[in-house]
């Protein structure tokens, strides 16, 4: 009786197809060994034994709408610092700073306000980001604080917003959150089949954008006018998840990535803020809110 060993490599693909237009694709590796006995007669008698297998999720060659949470946490100092600094905007210009938190920072030449503090924040999280920018720029950054009882953000993609903005999407924005985040706070709604690595940052912004309607009252909107359509928006709603942030942690998503948050029904202002970055060589026009990174990190 002789005995031959060998082993074979299998590959096999699973794709999944996913409301939201994300399909994701699994791969399996299975390892088998294989051991013939073969007898004087010439009889082959065979045994196979699995020896391992993983599976490896391919996710960003085929999303279509990509986010990704970063590992870095802006500290609690950074964080104290910008609170302090919101404390006063926020008594005069109402709790509603959706409306006026772009204003926080600005980036303007004569009159730059709160750069110190962008500066900190890019810096936590420039580093973790891996997109192939000729021109790094930051596009704009927010606040974004919801007062107790402020209205829910509505389901939008942000490309809506941004159309006939660049030659070729690039925008996408880091939503950070400056205390630890819930649904009862209005925290961030993403659709969770698309989540990708950070690695896979450099597929953002392959999407499309779905029909969105421009509703009147932006108050009852959460402060953006344009939402998308029924049903379109039901669907997607059915399978939106809160994104489980703590203080200072962030996440960042494309411009395709349909997003919403809910009513903050606490009794405390829903503490956050954005940073949108961009390519600056894709861009159409430039406005007093984009600064190249370099110059703030230089700043
Ligand atoms: O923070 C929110 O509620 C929504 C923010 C948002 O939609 C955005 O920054 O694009
Ligand atoms: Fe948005």
């Amino acid at each position: 009786m002789t005995r031959v060993t060998f082993c074979l490599l299998n590959m096999l693909r699973e794709d999944s197809h996913l409301p939201g237009e994300a399909e994701n694709s699994t791969t399996i590796f299975i390892v088998y060994v294989h051991t013939l006995y073969v007898s004087n007669q010439g009889d082959i008698q065979h045994f196979s034994s699995v020896v391992s297998s993983w599976r490896c999720r391919s996710f960003c060659n085929k999303a279509k709408q990509m986010w990704a949470k970063l590992t870095s946490r802006i500290s609690d100092e950074a964080i104290a610092a910008l609170l302090e600094r919101t404390q006063d905007l926020l008594e005069s210009n109402g709790k509603e700073a959706i409306n006026w938190g772009k204003d926080f920072f600005t980036v303007d030449e004569t009159n730059p306000e709160n750069i110190d503090l962008l500066k900190q924040v890019h810096c936590k999280i420039w580093p973790q980001i891996s997109v192939n920018f000729s021109d790094p720029v930051i596009d704009h950054a927010a606040l974004l604080i919801k007062s107790p009882g402020g209205a829910p953000t509505r389901l939008h993609q942000d490309s809506a917003y941004w159309r006939g903005r660049e030659s070729t999407p690039s925008i996408f924005s880091v939503w950070i959150a400056l205390e630890d985040m819930s649904k009862e706070k209005g925290g961030l709604m993403l659709l969770q089949q698309n989540e990708v690595e950070m690695s896979c940052m450099s597929a953002f912004n392959s999407g499309s954008t779905y029909e969105h309607e421009q509703v009147q009252d932006v108050a009852v909107s959460g402060g953006f006018p344009l939402l998308i359509v029924e049903p379109i928006a039901s669907q997607l709603e059915k399978t939106m998840v809160l994104i489980e942030l703590k203080k200072g942690e962030s996440v960042a998503f494309d411009s395709y990535e349909p997003h919403m948050a809910a009513t903050n029904t606490t009794n405390t202002p829903r503490l956050a803020m954005k940073v949108a970055y961009a390519d600056g060589a894709a861009t159409n026009r430039t406005h007093r809110y984009m600064m190249q990174t370099s110059i703030l990190e230089n700043y």
